[in-house]
């Protein structure tokens, strides 16, 4: 008899990582974690979760998921979505997985200022502590035309913003990520615009979808895909969502993102995925998935269209969509 066993791509949302396989593993490594199953930890296959699962806050995780927000498409397995990763602090090219070990997460400090009540700074573990903390799946798009869908842990930004109280001149937040001269090596190439910086209008930030991820498939966020928090908005591409922040500030003067600074013709402000408005060079219709390599075609503010959409009215002489 052949048993056809399915590929990870194919088994639907709803069946893939169950809280209990997240429970049991949280367990077993909390147990490695208190010494109690060995000093073998070393040379299991998951020894970079073991460094996660020492972080202070790793009792957070796995957080109940938000059923609210899961989607039709099948969960990119954990291995495409952690080894396949844009950022530039640790290399130009897909695979800085390994490199971006090197990331010193803790402690972290992160700064809330500008048009706010009172300016903070507050340490990671203090603040992540204060938020509500859920999961979600979302779809993710690059605008390299390639996309996941993964299961983020974070709080709502609006969460954020209350804890900050911004005064009412506030239009805009910027977001700055951290800059380590000794475990950056892209730092050293001087003609990249350093530090990395994204901007939302408050509008934005605000918006029930607008999350600060700080874990990724029921575990403390990976350096790779932005330790320890990073910003997520599913109906913008993907270099919107900026990593490993370290200053949060109000502001009411529209934000110059890093990508912006590099090449204004083509990535702007705004951002927004729209498969009939093509990349300067290269079409937006389609997209292909990270899991399996499949293009499939690409949505409307990625399929988000409910949430967002209103926000744009009224700007049609905008940029919306690159
Ligand atoms: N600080 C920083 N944030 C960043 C980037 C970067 O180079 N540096 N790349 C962006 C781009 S272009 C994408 S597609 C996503 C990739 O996120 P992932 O690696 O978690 O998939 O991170 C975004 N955030
Ligand atoms: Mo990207």
């Amino acid at each position: 008899m052949l048993i056809r066993i399915r590929k990870g791509w194919e088994i639907p949302e709803r069946e893939t990582t169950p809280e209990a396989i997240y429970r049991n593993r949280r367990k077993f490594i909390q147990g490695i974690a208190a010494g109690t199953i060995g000093a073998a930890a070393s040379t299991l296959p998951f020894g970079r979760a073991f460094a996660q699962a020492a972080l202070p806050n790793a009792d957070l995780y796995p957080a109940k998921r938000n059923d609210a927000y899961t989607v039709d498409r099948p969960i990119t397995p954990k291995e495409k979505a952690t080894h396949y990763n844009n950022f530039y602090e640790f290399g130009s090219h897909k695979f800085i997985a390994d490199a971006a070990q090197a990331l010193k997460t803790s402690p972290w400090k992160v700064k809330i200022d500008g048009m706010v009540e009172k300016p903070i700074e507050i340490d990671f573990d203090e603040l992540v502590r204060k938020m509500p903390l859920e999961e979600r799946v979302y779809r993710f798009r690059c605008v390299e035309a390639w996309a996941m869908t993964v299961p983020w842990t974070g709080f709502p930004m609006k969460a954020l913003v209350d804890f900050a109280k911004p005064t009412s001149g506030a239009k805009y937040v910027e977001m700055q990520t951290a800059e380590q001269e000794d475990t950056m090596p892209g730092l050293k190439q001087f003609w990249y615009p350093w530090p990395y910086i994204e901007g939302l209008t408050m509008a934005e930030a605000t918006n029930e979808l607008t999350l600060i991820a700080t874990g990724l498939y029921g575990e403390p966020i990976p350096k790779q895909n932005g330790a320890p928090l990073r910003l997520v908005t599913p109906w913008k591409y993907g270099f919107k969502n900026i990593k490993s922040i370290v200053r949060f500030t109000f502001t009411d003067k529209r934000p110059v993102s890093y990508w912006e600074q590099i090449a204004d013709n083509e990535y702007g402000f705004w951002a927004n995925v729209n498969p009939k408005v093509p990349h300067p060079r290269w079409s937006q219709a389609q997209e292909r998935l990270l899991s399996n390599g499949e293009e499939v075609p690409t949505q409307l503010f990625n399929g988000y269209a409910d949430y967002v959409a209103d926000m744009y009215k009224g700007m049609e002489g905008e940029k919306l969509y690159m």
